[in-house]
Formats: C-alpha cells, structure tokens, sequence
C-alpha cells in the first residue's frame, strides 16, 4: 500500500508551506538579509519538512506496517524502520558539524 488519499492532501498542504518559506529563503540570501532572519526563515522550513516527515511516517505505520504484519512480513518493514531512524541520526550529527563550521568563521 503507499500513502493514503488523505494523507496524499495533508502532506500537500505541508510541502507547499515548506516550498513557500524555501522561496522565501531563497530570496532573502539574493537580497542579503541578516543572517538571523535567514535561519529564522531556515527553520521554518525544516519544520514544515519535519511535519511532512511525521505525516508520512504515521500513515506509513497506519497502512504498510499494519499490512506487512498481517502478511508475516514485519521484519522486513520493522528493518525498513531500522535504516531510516539510523540514517537520520546520521544526518543530524553531520548537520550540527557543518552548522559549527559555517558560523565560526575565526
Ligand atoms: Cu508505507
């Protein structure tokens, strides 16, 4: 199963915020706005991604786990998980060393 109509019209909505304040960024680092109102923006935007992400998890649990279980098919869905929440805790740690960098230019 993949993602559910009504799920399909949240995440629409949510990615379209996301894509309006990425814009917005966009326009503000053309313009050279101060920084803190670019990562003030930035952040707008990784939680409108960080909405999209709990979306679609939640429907993913709602419809391919409850169908993987139904199926005798829960490790392969359960090790899907695995490498997701273990690659994103990647991403944060990488996220975090870069952020440090870019800021303190000294
Ligand atoms: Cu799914």
């Amino acid at each position: 199963m993949a993602i559910t109509n009504e799920s399909r019209d949240k995440l629409k909505a949510r990615l379209s915020k996301a894509i309006g304040h990425l814009n917005a960024v966009y326009k503000m680092v053309d313009e050279q706005k101060y920084c803190i109102d670019i990562l003030n923006q930035l952040k707008a935007v990784q939680s409108a991604l960080d909405k999209s992400a709990e979306i679609m998890l939640k429907d993913h649990l709602n419809t391919c786990v409850v169908e993987a279980v139904q199926n005798n098919d829960s490790a392969r869905v359960m090790e899907e998980l695995w490498q997701l929440l273990r690659h994103s805790s990647e991403v944060d740690s990488t996220e975090t060393v870069s952020t440090k960098t870019d800021c303190c230019g000294t």
